[in-house]
């Protein structure tokens, strides 16, 4: 099962038909060509933002810089504050969440009738920024990356499809420390709504499971 709604499109038909033509006859190539067309033209209609009201959404939000940024963790109280500031202007339910040093992964919840998850985010994102300019002792380096941008510009976004998807994203989100090498254990990453699914009950402790280690590509 792979989740081709966020599938990035990176073959064109072209290229598809020039390794093609290097490897079979005319009618294999039409017919390859053609049934790359109708794959194509499945993703890109799946590639189109869903309009699904009260649906859940796996986001995966990068820093601008990615090398030798810890930014979101160095500043996680500061984003749980933005988080807060955003949910309480437009409502939506985290189901799962990991803060990395320069990334992050969750799983939201629209209300009924609401798909405006791009407001949420620039907010988001806005009241972080905000906050470190107005930060003292600011290095160099942060100025600089303050002129670039903090945030990437784009997200990317996944409409989660059923249950199994759901979970899938989940047990991912919850591996995603070990997997980049910050730990060993999963248990060992606090920046993680891991802890509050073993609270739950959900999980045991020792829970780690990398099933779902690699989602197409997804880091
Ligand atoms: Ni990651």
């Amino acid at each position: 099962m792979g989740c081709v709604t966020t599938l990035p499109i990176k073959e064109t038909v072209a290229e598809q038909a020039a390794v093609s033509t290097s490897k079979v006859g005319c009618a294999d190539v039409r017919r390859r060509i053609k049934k790359h067309i109708n794959n194509l033209r499945e993703k890109m209609t799946a590639y189109r933002r869903p309009q699904a009201p009260g649906a859940s959404w796996f986001f995966t939000v990068n820093l601008a810089q990615r090398k030798n940024n810890r930014l979101l963790v160095e500043k996680i109280d500061l984003l749980r504050e933005a988080f807060e500031y955003t949910k309480h202007r437009r409502a939506f339910r985290m189901d799962a969440v990991v803060i990395l040093p320069d990334h992050m992964h969750c799983i939201w919840t629209l209300p009924q009738s609401d798909t405006d998850f791009s407001n949420r985010w620039n907010m988001l994102k806005g009241y972080f920024s905000r906050h470190i300019e107005k930060g003292e002792n600011i290095s160099t380096s942060r100025k600089s990356r303050r002129e670039r941008g903090i945030w990437q510009r784009r997200f990317w976004e996944h409409l989660i499809r059923d249950q199994n998807d759901f979970n899938r994203h989940v047990e991912y989100i919850h591996w995603n420390p070990v997997k980049h090498g910050w730990v060993e254990k999963v248990r060992d990453w606090p920046h993680s709504s891991f802890h509050r699914y073993v609270a739950q009950g959900i999980y045991p402790e020792n829970w780690g499971s990398h099933e779902n280690d690699d989602i197409d590509g997804l880091e």
